[in-house]
């Protein structure tokens, strides 16, 4: 499934790394699923790699654990530092420190249903914290050096004012979330224009992975259907079945996100996979990947959870899912990328979910056999 043919025929041979040194990379956001697959994509490309990563009260790293090198090693690539987009002297201080040729500024409070929960939380962490980074650039001097990549979404598009959505279409943030990437996304590129850092935009579509984070509509999906099989859950509660995502790979959307700070010229670029599915239809293809049928409540007689002598599972919707503001289609051009980086996304939706779930029905078994040796 590679793509390293398309990538170094975009990359020039002037790069840091080329002529034999050792190119460094910042990458916030480590912990989650992205950062994961960012840091062994640069870690294969030959680079050193340095994380943020939070201070939380039990172990967070269980996505990079396996990139891990004890310190004591000669040859250590990989580094964490504690860190937090909320504190702009450690942002200085780590920025200072490491002196990185990029930086891919991934850390956000990612989750756009819980930012209206936490909107100023939400606010401090991906605007402002986005700014505290260009502002590190600036002021340790780094503008003609450093490389700097955002994690934009395709959650500015929010309400739909044309499909599919390409760079130019107008933005209409519908959360807290968006409406705080939106003010990253223009700092960015007002960075770039005021001080000429090398600064570019990923729009990026939905893009998931057996590592993406539970709470996260294929995630919470894949992971339900493996436990129910497994006998470790009944069923599961699902809120706007009718929104529909354009959903890509992670692995696929890393090498973009890498492929857009090798150009000359910094821009921004729409990932996508150009394809768009409701909650509903994934759901549907999920299960079935799991072996299971889905009954929509109301749509069957039997209102239980799961038949294992049918292989039906009857699935309901729980309003509490539901978002104050929706964002109702998401299908992205991503023509652009294909056309200036060489970008083509690898993997297929059905493969993906295939994936996610044998993965989970793999975690499933492990707890299953925990329940009952206790
Ligand atoms: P995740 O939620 O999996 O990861 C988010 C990362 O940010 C985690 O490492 C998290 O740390 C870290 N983080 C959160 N708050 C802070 C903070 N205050 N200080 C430092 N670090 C913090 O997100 P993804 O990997 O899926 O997404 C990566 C980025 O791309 C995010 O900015 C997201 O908004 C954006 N994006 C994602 C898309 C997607 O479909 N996945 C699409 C478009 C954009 P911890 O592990 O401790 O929680
Ligand atoms: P999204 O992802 O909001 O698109 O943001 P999420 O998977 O949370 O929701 C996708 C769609 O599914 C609907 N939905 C549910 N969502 C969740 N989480 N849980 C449910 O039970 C459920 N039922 C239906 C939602 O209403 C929504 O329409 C993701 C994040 O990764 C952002 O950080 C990123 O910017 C965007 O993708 C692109």
């Amino acid at each position: 499934m590679s793509t390293d043919k398309q990538i170094t025929s975009k990359v020039p041979s002037d790069r840091p790394g080329a002529s034999g040194e050792r190119p460094v990379a910042l990458v916030t956001g480590v912990t989650g699923q992205d950062g994961s697959y960012l840091a062994e994509l640069l870690l294969n490309k030959g680079y050193e790699v340095h994380g943020i990563k939070r201070r939380a009260s039990q172990f967070n790293t269980d996505r990079i654990d396996h990139l891990y090198t004890d310190p004591h090693e000669e040859e250590v690539r990989f580094f964490l530092h504690y860190g937090d987009m909320t504190d702009s002297s450690n942002l200085i201080r780590i920025v200072q420190e490491t002196q990185p040729d990029e930086i891919y500024n991934l850390a956000a409070q990612s989750h756009v249903q819980v930012s209206f929960d936490s909107p100023e939380y939400t606010a401090d962490v991906d605007a402002l914290g986005t700014l505290r980074l260009l502002e590190a650039i600036r002021i340790l001097d780094l503008t003609d050096k450093t490389r700097f990549y955002q994690a934009s979404t395709s959650e500015l598009y929010g309400k739909v004012q044309e499909t599919p959505q390409s760079e130019t279409t107008p933005f209409y943030p519908r959360s807290p979330y968006a409406a705080a990437k939106l003010y990253a996304y223009w700092i960015t590129i007002n960075y770039r224009e005021a001080y000429d850092i090398h600064a570019s935009n990923g729009i990026l579509f939905n893009h998931e992975s057996p590592r993406r984070g539970e709470t996260f509509v294929t995630r919470k999906i894949t992971r339900a259907a493996a436990r129910i099989k497994l006998g470790l859950q009944e069923t599961t509660y699902l809120g706007n079945l009718d929104a529909k995502r354009d959903w890509g790979h992670a692995r696929d959307y890393v090498q973009g996100m890498y492929l857009m700070l090798q150009q000359d010229t910094p821009d921004d670029y729409v990932l996508a996979t150009g394809q768009t599915t409701t909650v509903r239809d994934f759901a549907t293809l999920a299960f079935k990947a799991a072996d299971i049928d889905i009954v929509w409540k109301g749509e069957g007689e039997d209102e239980k959870g799961y038949d294992a002598d049918t292989g039906q599972c009857v699935v309901d919707i729980d309003p509490r899912y539901y978002r104050p503001t929706e964002v109702d289609l998401l299908l992205g051009d991503a023509e652009k990328a294909r056309e200036q980086l060489g970008w083509t996304p690898q993997h297929s939706l059905e493969e993906m979910a295939e994936e996610m779930v044998a993965r989970d029905l793999k975690a499933a078994k492990r707890t299953s056999m925990t329940q009952s040796d206790a």
